[in-house]
């Protein structure tokens, strides 16, 4: 019985927030606003890219940034001068619509043409829940391992984007980056999978060349 009940509750939980993401996605269209979704590993570098992408995108960019305690990542956004909201998720591992229907309230989205939403760094939490945006890009790194996209299959499979970072340590930390893709495109043949060093400025010129091929479909 017990078990039961809990699959209904987050059956519905999931059914709202779905509904909700589409109010968001309803919302960013009409602004004329490309969100992207950047969800990943923990530490594996989503905001080391959301703050290269900020400074080499020729898009005036917001940010929404989702964490259990998210002041450290916005301070990071902030110095570049661009619009962004810190959600706090507390004990959740995840953001949802409702958030982030909050933050689209406060942001100048006819400012604006790029919103990159940060999610919680886990590949488990985020899967199921839809936040609106138009792109979900996966960031892992080698250092996680390279068995991490079996061991989370769920999440490459739902990605539009995948990257790779961290490559300038492969090395030193064992770790297959060609497996790694070779793993993503088992589960997605058709996502584009970039390799990046953010440290080395590798790689982040092809994923601008990608979110733009995105942002004309
Ligand atoms: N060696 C190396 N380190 C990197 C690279 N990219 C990011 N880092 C470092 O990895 C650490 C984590 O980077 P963040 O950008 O904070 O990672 P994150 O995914 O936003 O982390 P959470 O939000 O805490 O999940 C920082 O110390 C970065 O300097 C890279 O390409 N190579
Ligand atoms: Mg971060």
């Amino acid at each position: 019985m017990h078990k039961i009940a809990d699959i209904e509750i987050q059956h519905d939980i999931l059914i709202a927030n779905r509904k909700l993401a589409k109010r968001n996605q309803k919302i960013l269209d009409k602004a004329n606003v490309f969100a992207v979704d950047v969800l990943g590993a923990i530490g594996s570098g989503k905001t080391s890219l959301i703050e290269k992408l900020i400074q080499e995108m020729n898009h005036p960019v917001a940010v929404i940034a989702g964490d259990v305690i998210s002041k450290f990542d916005a301070g990071r956004f902030e110095k570049y001068d661009v619009p962004v909201i810190g959600l706090n998720t507390g004990k959740e591992c995840h953001l949802d619509s409702h958030l982030v229907e909050h933050a689209l309230q406060d942001l100048p989205l006819d400012e604006i043409e790029v919103l990159f939403i940060e999610n919680v760094g886990n590949l488990i939490c985020p899967v199921d829940f839809d936040l609106g945006s138009h792109l979900r890009m996966v960031v892992i790194s080698v250092s996680e391992g390279d068995d991490t996209v079996e061991k989370h299959p769920l999440i490459f499979k739902d990605a539009d984007l995948v990257i790779i970072n961290k490559v300038d340590i492969a090395q030193a930390v064992g770790a297959d980056e060609n497996k790694m893709v070779q793993d993503v495109k088992k589960l997605n043949p058709d996502v584009n999978v970039i390799k990046t060093s953010l440290k080395e400025n590798k790689g982040v010129s092809e994923i601008i060349k990608s979110l733009e091929e995105f942002m004309r479909q």
